[in-house]
This record gives structure tokens, C-alpha cells and sequence, in this order.
């Protein structure tokens, strides 16, 4: 990591870069300022060419041996077929990862859930990143990509998708971190690719968008009192043979963003065709030509609920890709939150992303916790995208 600032040095000089420093509103990022990510200082420089900002190495030169940890800890990977490492993930994160900015909630994924999102078309077991303490064997740390081809403009990038960065909050704060970013860079090389793409609650060098997470609320539940079935004829769940179907409207529809997922059928097959507890997805079968004329999605992201005597999980909805092309927006969403409460939801979520910001407000959506920043690593976009130039969403 580059020259950090000696604390001990008192010289005049440093006195003032050190005043600046914590004046500047972007704050220093001694990792993030290493890695081929847009940096702060570029923000506006128009000079600069979007796409690759480092180029593919040869992969014999990029390094064969994992990086160096603090010596009482070691790499795993985490083999998501096995029950017993599931578990393990499953409760690291579930005792340690994102939490809201009041320490209410914090995100409790299922094993289920961990499993779909690990493991889609040509994913690498070697993205599924572990350390463990040597003594104890215990799990301390994990990270993992996923592979995906993302178009952004008129371009279709291999990139992995970087989630689940948790570290244990008994190791907070000692740069494990940055090591864990590096090691699962290396791993991604390894594999001929070049880009990733990620979201965090954190603002990092630099967003490409920065999103509003919106959620319908308690109050606004009874507010607005929904009918107990979807009032669109031929709202149905979505079957094996819809997959050909939904993939031609979700890729037409996808084509109108900046920045998106290019999905084939089987990632279709694989992110959309309904899990319990996991993925749902409806479609709307025009009932005089049994088209398939649109398309909604959520998935089940549960909250545990922190330090209350009478609660302790919220069941979430999230939206994740929705279709209109016949049945206006607002009511298809208007069906899925009464399918969602149907299934027991407590509360549904979107981002502003998409066309999402025409149907929130009617909704009666409110304003959720904190802001969602989405980023590309090894890949500038000049100028950040609205959220409704944003057809990604990430888990
Ligand atoms: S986002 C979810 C992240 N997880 C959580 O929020 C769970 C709760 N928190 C934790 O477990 C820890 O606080 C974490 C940091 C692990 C987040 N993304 O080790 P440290 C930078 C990227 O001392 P800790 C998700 O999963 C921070 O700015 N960087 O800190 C996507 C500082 O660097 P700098 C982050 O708190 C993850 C350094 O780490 C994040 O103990 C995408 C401090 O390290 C963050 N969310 O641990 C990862 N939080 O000094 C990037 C802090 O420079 C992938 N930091 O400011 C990049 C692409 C890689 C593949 C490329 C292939 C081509």
C-alpha cells in the first residue's frame, strides 16, 4: 500500500497534508487508491477512456501463490456442496455480516439462498474464498465470486461478482480485508478475467451509481390495503417451459440500460425459474394467445431482528428484475406485493434502479436505510449513471 502518512512526523509540511487531508471530502483510501478502480482524482476528467483501465497480463505472470496472511490464520475454500461448510458460512455471516446503520437488522441469507447464489452456470469453486484460524479451524473470514457477462454501453464484459466480504467482528480493522479483496482478484485472474462488479454500503473509489434502497413500511402496510389476489388475468407463476419466453423479454427489455446483465436461458433457468424460499417469479400469460407478455421476480432475504424481546427475523422481499411490456408497471408490481403478502412477507424492497422510481411512490414506498453504491473494478465508466441507467441488480 502506498506511503501512508508517518503519524510521528511533525514537520510543518506534513502538519498541513494531514489538515488537508481530513478537510478533503473524499477521504484517503490507502488500498482502493492501489487498485485499477476510477479514482477520486479523476472524477470529471473527460481525457480519460472508458473500459479497461489495466490490461490482461499473460497468466503465467499473474502470482501462483495465494497472498500472505497474519500467520495464525489460513485459506480455505469453501466447498458449497458440502452441508457442514454451508453451515459454517451460513452462521459466520449470520453472526457477522451487513448490518443497518442503527444495528437493528442485519442480513441473515439461508443456506438455500447461499447455494443459488454460489453456484450458477460455470461458477468456480475456487471463488468461494475462506480463512480460518489454524489452531481452531474455525471460519474468520470469507468472500466469493460468482462469473457473469455484463454488457456495459455497447460492450460484453466477463466479470465476476464480488459478494459476501465478511470479516469476524473480533478481526475487524486489521486489514484483512484488503488481503481477502487481493486474494480473490488473484483467483479471478487465474481464470482469464479481467473485471468484477460489486455493491457496498461504503462509499469506496468510485461508484458508477449510488442507489436508494426503498422498502414498503409497517404503517403503510395497513395504509394500504392490498385485494388477496393479483388482479392481472393470467398472473401465474413462472414454469421450466417459460424459460425461453422470459429470456427473450427480460434481454429485450434489459437492452434500454447502461449497465446490465446479459442473460442467456440457462442463467435464466438458474436466477429465475422459482425456489422456494429463495426466488420467485411470475409471469402473465396473455389469456387469448398464451403469450408470455411479462414478467416479475423477488427473492427471500430475511433480516434478523437485533436485541428485541418479541421479534426476531423480518421476512424481506426484494425485487430483483421486472418486465413490463403489455401490463403497466404499477401493476404488475401491484401483484407481486400482493403475492408477496400472501407468502407472509413483512415488508418488500426495491432499489431506485431501473423504471423502479414509477412505481415506488404509488406504492407507497418509503425511503429505506442508507444508500446501495455499485462499482466496477479494472473498468472506468466516465460519468456516473443515473439509478434508472442501471439494469444490474446484485445480491
Ligand atoms: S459488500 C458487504 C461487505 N460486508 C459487510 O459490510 C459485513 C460487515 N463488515 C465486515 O465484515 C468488515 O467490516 C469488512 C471490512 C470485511 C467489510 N468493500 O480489514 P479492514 C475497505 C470493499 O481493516 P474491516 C461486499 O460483500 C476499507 O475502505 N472494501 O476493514 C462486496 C479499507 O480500505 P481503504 C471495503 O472493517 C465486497 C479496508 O477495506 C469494504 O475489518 C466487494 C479496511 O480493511 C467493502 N464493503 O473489514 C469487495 N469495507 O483503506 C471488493 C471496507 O483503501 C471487490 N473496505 O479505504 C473488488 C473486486 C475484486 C475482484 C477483481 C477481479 C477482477
Amino acid at each position: 500500500e502506498a506511503n501512508p502518512l508517518p503519524k510521528d512526523d511533525s514537520s510543518l509540511e506534513n502538519i498541513v497534508r494531514r489538515f488537508q487531508d481530513s478537510m478533503s471530502l473524499s477521504k484517503r483510501h490507502k488500498f482502493w487508491e492501489t487498485q485499477p478502480v476510477g479514482q477520486f482524482k479523476d472524477v470529471g476528467d473527460t481525457s480519460l477512456p472508458e473500459g479497461p483501465i489495466e490490461l490482461p497480463t499473460p497468466l503465467s505472470e499473474v502470482k501462483q501463490e495465494p497472498y500472505n496472511l497474519p500467520s495464525q490464520y489460513e485459506w480455505t475454500t469453501c466447498d458449497m456442496d458440502s452441508e457442514e461448510t454451508c453451515n459454517e458460512v451460513y452462521n459466520l455471516l449470520k453472526n457477522n455480516y451487513v448490518e443497518d446503520d442503527e444495528n437493528v437488522f442485519r442480513f441473515n441469507y439461508s443456506r438455500e439462498f447461499l447455494r443459488w447464489a454460489l453456484r450458477p452456470p460455470g461458477y468456480y469453486k475456487s471463488w468461494h474464498i475462506g480463512v480460518r484460524a489454524k489452531m481452531s479451524k474455525k471460519l474468520v473470514a470469507y468472500v466469493t465470486g460468482v462469473p457473469a457477462r455484463i454488457r456495459v454501453r455497447d460492450e460484453v464484459v466477463k466479470m465476476a461478482e464480488i459478494n459476501f466480504l465478511c470479516v469476524h467482528k473480533k478481526l475487524r480493522s486489521k486489514r484483512l480485508a484488503p488481503v481477502m479483496i487481493k486474494e480473490a482478484t488473484r483467483r479471478v485472474y487465474l481464470e482469464n478475467i479481467w473485471q468484477a462488479a460489486y455493491t457496498a454500503g461504503v462509499v469506496l473509489p468510485t461508484p458508477i451509481t449510488t442507489c436508494q434502497p426503498r422498502m414498503t413500511m409497517s404503517r403503510t402496510i395497513k395504509l394500504y390495503k392490498l385485494p388477496d389476489q393479483p388482479v392481472t388475468p393470467g398472473f401465474r407463476k413462472m414454469e421450466l417451459r417459460d424459460v425461453p419466453a422470459v429470456a427473450r423479454l427480460l434481454r429485450q427489455y434489459l437492452s434500454q440500460f447502461v449497465v446490465c446483465p446479459d442473460f442467456d436461458e440457462n442463467d435464466v433457468e438458474h436466477w429465475l425459474l422459482p425456489t422456494e424460499d429463495v426466488i420467485d417469479s411470475y409471469v402473465v400469460e396473455s389469456p387469448k394467445t398464451h403469450d408470455i407478455t411479462d414478467f416479475c421476480s423477488f427473492y427471500t432475504l430475511p433480516s434478523s431482528i437485533l436485541g428485541n424481546q418479541n421479534y426476531s427475523i423480518l421476512k424481506a422481499a426484494y425485487s430483483y428484475y421486472n418486465v413490463p411490456t403489455k401490463t403497466p408497471l404499477l401493476q404488475l408490481m401491484n401483484d407481486a406485493l400482493i403475492v408477496a403478502k400472501k407468502k407472509d412477507f413483512d415488508v418488500f424492497n426495491a432499489l431506485d434502479a431501473m423504471h423502479n422510481e414509477s412505481f415506488l411512490k404509488e406504492l407507497k414506498f418509503g425511503p429505506g436505510d442508507g444508500q446501495l453504491h455499485y462499482y466496477l473494478y479494472n473498468y472506468r465508466i466516465r460519468n456516473a449513471l443515473r439509478p434508472s441507467e442501471l439494469g444490474l441488480v446484485l445480491l
